[in-house]
């Protein structure tokens, strides 16, 4: 068995963090290290997808709630705007092997995002 991922304990309470909105299959945390003025992190609940290619490949529906939720936060956090990442392997820049999409939103003027 792998060691759960930090947002599993998240999900589970071992690890604190205000959870910004729930469904059934997601969830959304703020980001730790925020690099726009609202970065939110849209998370299935399911570890079992490290990538969002094993997503999209395994179950395209949850990917489809991911994106919906993405949208939903950012109607509900800044203007509707939003940039949508997920970083796939490590030289790409992902940390979290359990997948998880990256909203980006607010001014560009205010983002120190590189
Ligand atoms: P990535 O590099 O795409 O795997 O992004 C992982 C993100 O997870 C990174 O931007 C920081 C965030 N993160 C890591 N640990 C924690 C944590 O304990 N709490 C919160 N809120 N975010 C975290």
């Amino acid at each position: 068995m792998n060691e759960p991922s930090v947002f599993t304990r998240i999900l589970e309470g071992e690890i604190p963090a205000e959870i910004v909105a729930e469904t059934p299959n997601a969830f959304v945390i703020r980001d730790i290290a925020p690099q726009a003025p609202v970065h939110l992190l849209v998370i299935p609940k399911t570890p079992q997808y490290r990538t969002v290619v094993e997503l999209a490949e395994g179950d395209p529906a949850l990917l489809a709630e991911i994106v919906a939720l993405a949208g939903r936060m950012a109607r509900e956090h800044a203007d509707g705007d939003f940039r949508l990442v997920f970083n796939t392997g490590p030289n790409a820049g992902q940390t979290v092997f359990h997948v998880h999409a990256h909203v980006l939103a607010g001014s560009l003027e205010e983002k120190s995002t590189g």
